[in-house]
C-alpha cells in the first residue's frame, strides 16, 4: 500500500489531520490500532478554544457541534466559599469557548472520513515507524491478523502518548521535559442537568474539583484524587459528598445529584518531547506532548500541530519550497510551551499538593484574589483559557 501521508492513531490529530489534507487534496492513509466505537466512547476533553472551533468550520466539520455545542462566555472561580466569574468576551475583545465533547468531535471526523475522505483503517496496528530520515518512510503494521507495510512521502505520528512513532526518532537527538503531580482525578458522568450553567473550577483545602457538563442534562465532575486511586474504590454518595463540600459556598448554590454512569482516573502529567519532527516523520498532538487537564488544552494543542502540518504541506505543494516544513517543530513547540505553561500554573493554582505548607494554602488564595481584583492578572487567565494564537 502506498500515499502521501501515512498517519498513525484516529484521534482528535489524525482525524483532523486527514480532514484538511483531503480539503487541500493530498491523499493519506490513517491507521488505528482500536476499534471504531472504543474510538467514539472514549471520555476526554470538552471544551474546544475559539480557534479550534473556527478550524473545524473551515474543514466542514462543523455542522453537528454549531447544533449542539454550548458557547461558554465565561468560567468561575471558587475559592474560601466565595465565587468569582470570569468574563472572557469583555477581557480579550470578544472570545469565547464551546462545550462539545471529544467524542462527539471525533464521531463527526470519522463520519466524514469514511465519507468523503481517503481509507481510515481501524483495528490495525501500527508496529514501527521505519525510514524516517530518507526519503521514503513506511509503517509497519498489523490489521486483520496480517502484517503490511504502508509506504509514505511523509509520516504523521498522532498516535498519543503511548504510540509508537516517538520511539522512531533516536534517543541522541532527543531532549524530554517532565514532570508529574501526586495528584489524578476521579472524573464522573452523571445523569443530572449541570449544576452551573457555566464551568466551576473550585480551590478548596480538600482539594481540586471541577464541574463540567457533557450537554444541559448531563453533568461531568472531577475530583482531585492522590495518585493512583482506583475509581472503584469510591462509591457514589461519597463521590457526591465529597463534590458538595469542594463546591461549597456562603449563598444558596446547591449541586444536584443523580447517578452516576461512568467513574475513572486520570493520572496528571506534564511532558514535552523535543524535537517534533526528524526526517520525514512528523510527530503532532499528545505523541509529542502532554499537559494536566486543568488548562482543558491538550486536544486544542493537537489541532494546533495538524493545523500547523497541513498548512506546510500545502505551501510545500504549492510553491516546492519545504521551509514550513523544516520550521514544524520550532513553530509547533513555540505555542506548546504557552500551553504547558499556562496548564502549569492552573494546576498549581488550583490543586493541593499532599505536602502543601499553609504557607502555600495562603500564597493560593493570593493568587486568586488578585486575579479577582485586578484587570491585568484577570485578562491574562482569559487570554489562555480562550486559546493562543496558531502560528
Ligand atoms: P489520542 O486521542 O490519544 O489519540 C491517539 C490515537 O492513536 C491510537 N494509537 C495507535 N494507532 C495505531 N497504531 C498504534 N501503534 C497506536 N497507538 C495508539 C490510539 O488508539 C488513539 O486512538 O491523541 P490525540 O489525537 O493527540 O488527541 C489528544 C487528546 O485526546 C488529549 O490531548 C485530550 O483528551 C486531553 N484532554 C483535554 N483536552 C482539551 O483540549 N480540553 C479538555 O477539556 C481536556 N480534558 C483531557 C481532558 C484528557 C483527559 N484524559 C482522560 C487524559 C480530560 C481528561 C480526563
Ligand atoms: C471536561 O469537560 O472534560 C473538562 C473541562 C475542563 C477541563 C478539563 C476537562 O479543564
Amino acid at each position: 500500500m502506498r500515499t502521501t501521508v501515512g498517519i498513525i492513531g484516529a484521534g482528535p490529530a489524525g482525524l483532523l489531520l486527514a480532514r484538511l489534507l483531503h480539503r487541500a487534496g493530498i491523499d493519506s492513509v490513517v491507521l488505528e490500532s482500536r476499534d471504531r466505537s472504543y474510538v467514539e466512547q472514549r471520555q476526554r476533553a470538552g471544551i474546544l478554544e475559539q480557534g479550534t472551533v473556527d478550524v473545524l468550520r473551515a474543514a466542514g466539520a462543523g455542522e453537528r457541534m454549531e447544533r449542539e455545542g454550548l458557547r461558554h462566555d465565561g468560567i468561575e472561580l471558587r475559592y474560601d466559599r466565595k465565587r468569582h466569574r470570569v468574563d472572557f468576551p469583555a477581557l480579550t475583545g470578544g472570545r469565547s469557548v464551546m462545550v462539545y465533547a471529544q467524542t462527539e468531535v471525533c464521531k463527526d471526523l470519522i463520519a466524514l472520513q469514511l465519507k468523503e475522505g481517503g481509507p481510515l483503517l481501524f483495528e490495525a496496528e501500527a508496529l514501527a515507524v521505519e525510514g524516517a530520515d530518507g526519503d521514503s518512510p513506511s509503517i509497519r503494521f498489523r490489521h486483520e491478523g496480517r502484517e503490511d507495510v504502508l509506504e509514505c512521502a511523509y509520516v504523521v505520528g498522532c498516535d498519543g502518548f503511548w504510540g509508537v512513532s516517538r520511539k522512531a526518532i533516536p534517543e541522541a537527538l532527543t531532549r524530554v521535559f517532565e514532570r508529574t503531580y501526586p495528584f489524578g482525578w476521579l472524573g464522573i458522568l452523571a445523569d443530572v442537568p449541570p449544576s452551573h450553567d457555566e464551568l466551576v473550577y473550585a480551590r478548596h483545602d480538600r482539594g481540586f474539583a471541577l464541574l463540567s457538563m457533557r450537554s444541559p442534562s448531563v453533568s461531568r465532575l472531577y475530583l482531585q484524587v492522590p495518585e493512583g486511586t482506583d475509581a472503584q474504590s469510591w462509591g457514589d454518595e461519597r463521590i457526591w459528598d465529597e463534590l458538595e463540600r469542594r463546591f461549597e459556598t456562603d449563598d444558596d448554590w446547591r449541586l444536584q445529584r443523580g447517578p452516576i454512569t461512568q467513574k475513572s482516573v486520570t493520572p496528571m502529567r506534564s511532558y514535552v518531547h523535543e524535537p517534533m519532527r526528524h526526517g520525514r516523520l512528523f510527530l503532532a498532538g499528545d505523541a509529542a506532548h502532554i499537559v494536566p487537564p486543568t488548562g482543558a488544552k491538550g486536544l486544542n494543542l493537537a489541532v494546533g500541530d495538524v493545523v500547523t502540518f497541513a498548512r506546510a504541506l500545502t505551501h510545500e505543494k504549492e510553491t516546492g519550497s519545504t521551509e514550513l516544513l523544516d520550521t514544524y517543530s520550532e513553530t509547533c513547540l513555540a505555542r506548546v510551551w504557552q500551553a504547558e505553561r499556562f496548564s502549569y500554573d492552573m494546576t498549581t493554582l488550583l490543586h493541593r499538593a499532599p505536602d502543601a505548607t499553609p504557607f502555600e494554602d495562603r500564597l493560593q488564595v493570593a493568587r486568586l484574589e488578585r486575579i479577582a481584583s485586578s484587570e491585568a492578572a484577570e485578562t491574562d487567565l482569559a487570554e489562555g483559557y480562550t486559546g493562543f494564537p496558531f502560528a
